[in-house]
């Protein structure tokens, strides 16, 4: 992958190409366990973890909180006179970081593109010189768009909800921008396209129509969904689900619930779920739970990689780090069969007292390393083979027999009553749950 500085301006001078030194590196500028090239399970680390960089966090999340200013100063904003030069400057950062780091995807909404304009027209034509300039990028460096979302939730045009606003006339400006980033999504061959509906629910039910809001986000989806194929977009298109934060509630609450909507709404087809660790812990699950979901529903997609702190309950967007997670989470995408159009996209931003450059390239290092190490440790848990025959074990009783029968739907109530007078002290077998932790801890710790 070639490095690319196509304003001839250096944005993160003093730090080169991140290479993969091992366990045993001290130098923190390098991987330490990602090592894109190794062979896990038949394929490469790079071809398993498929790793984006989030746009929005990493060249547009200035520190700024509720209770103090920006701490971030962003070099690229510096020597720009206008909204678009300032846009062109961090197109030319954010590539120029890509590439020092190795990553192969990005992830970007419209406006972390491209600023928006006075008008829908001037906003598209805004957007078009971005993704014009961000295709020219993509070809010189070999990265690519994992996908293309919308920002449907920051103007204050949106305050009451996007697709699912009670006026008609905001949901046909959410229409507008939706269809621009659709066409964007095309034209920089974008492998997916991501559904986040930040204010796609309620604050309170006294004024608000629930069944007539979900109906409208359902055939608001059916549209986006209609319109992108009918441009020849093959990608996938994902709903994030997340409970609450920005509104009190969500539609997209979790992956059950997403899962009971889209089929209920015949999306399923073209819509799969982009699953995030911090709003799988917002919504009371953990991270596995959300992904084993998903892979039961035939629904998993891709991954927004971060975590939160549980003792809080926040989206606080933070880099992973956490082994035991990242191991099974790994265990239950390799499980899902892997990433096909998804990947592991950093939706996470460096705290607001990180302000050394360094900073985002460490974050993401220790994001990739966390990933590279759960996905050896779970490979390790596959190869062993120790749980999943355990877990065959245990459902045995419906391999054959009248078990299997019972399966298939081959038996009413009062047959299968009728067998519990031949059996006796079943059920009594040991779930071994403390057997297989201590399993999952050693494959860890083989690393
Ligand atoms: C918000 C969130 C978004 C989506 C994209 O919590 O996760 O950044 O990932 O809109
Ligand atoms: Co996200």
């Amino acid at each position: 992958m070639a490095e690319y500085f196509i304003g001839k301006k250096e944005y993160f001078p003093g730090i080169g190409k991140i290479s993969y030194e091992g366990p045993e590196s001290d130098n923190p500028l390098a991987f330490k366990y990602y090592n894109p090239g190794q062979i896990v399970g038949g394929k490469t680390m790079k071809q398993h973890l498929r790793f984006a960089v989030a746009y929005w966090h990493s060249f547009g999340a200035d520190g700024s909180d509720p209770f103090g200013a920006a701490t971030h100063r962003f070099p690229w904003s510096f020597d720009a006179s206008t909204p678009m030069q300032a846009a062109e400057h961090k197109l030319d950062a954010a590539f120029e970081f890509f590439t020092k780091l190795g990553v192969e995807f990005y992830c970007f909404h419209d406006r972390d593109l491209a600023p928006e304009g006075a008008s829908p027209a001037e906003s598209e034509m805004n957007l078009m010189h971005m993704v014009e300039l961000a295709g020219e990028r993509q070809k010189a460096t070999g990265v690519k768009l994992l996908w293309a979302t919308s920002n449907l939730f920051f103007n204050p045009r949106y305050m009451n909800g996007a697709a699912t606003n009670p006026e008609f006339s905001v949901v046909a400006q959410a229409a507008s921008q939706v269809k621009a980033a659709i066409d964007a999504a095309i034209a920089l061959d974008a492998q997916g396209y991501v559904f986040w509906g930040g204010r796609e629910g309620y604050m309170s039910l006294l004024n608000t129509d629930l069944g007539r809001e979900k109906e409208h986000m359902a055939r608001f989806l059916a549209m986006a969904r209609d319109y992108g194929r009918s441009r020849g977009f093959k990608g996938m298109f994902y709903i994030e689900p997340k409970p609450m934060e920005p509104t009190k509630h969500q539609y997209d609450f979790d992956v059950e619930t997403v899962a009971g909507f889209l089929r209920a709404h015949g999306l399923d087809r073209d819509f799969r779920v982009n699953i995030e660790a911090n709003h799988a812990e917002l919504a009371g699950h953990d991270f596995q739970h959300e992904l084993e979901t998903a892979a039961s529903l035939g629904l998993f997609g891709s991954v927004d990689a971060n975590r939160g702190d549980p003792r809080n309950g926040w989206d606080t967007d933070q880099f992973p780090r956490d082994f035991h997670e990242t191991t099974l989470a790994m265990l239950a995408i390799l499980k899902a069969g892997g990433f096909v159009t998804g990947g592991l996209n950093f939706d996470a931003k460096i705290r607001r007292n990180s302000v050394d450059q360094a900073d985002l390239f460490e974050a993401h290092i220790g994001g990739m390393d966390a990933f590279a190490a759960g996905l050896v440790a779970a490979q390790r848990i596959i190869d062993d083979g120790r749980l999943s025959a355990f877990v065959a074990k245990r459902y045995s009783s419906f391999d054959s027999g009248a078990g299997a029968r019972f399966e298939r739907g081959e038996m009413s109530l009062a047959e299968l009553a009728a067998l519990a007078t031949g059996y006796g002290d079943e059920g009594r077998t040991s779930g071994k749950q403390e057997h297989l932790e201590n399993l999952i801890n050693r494959s860890i710790l083989n690393l």
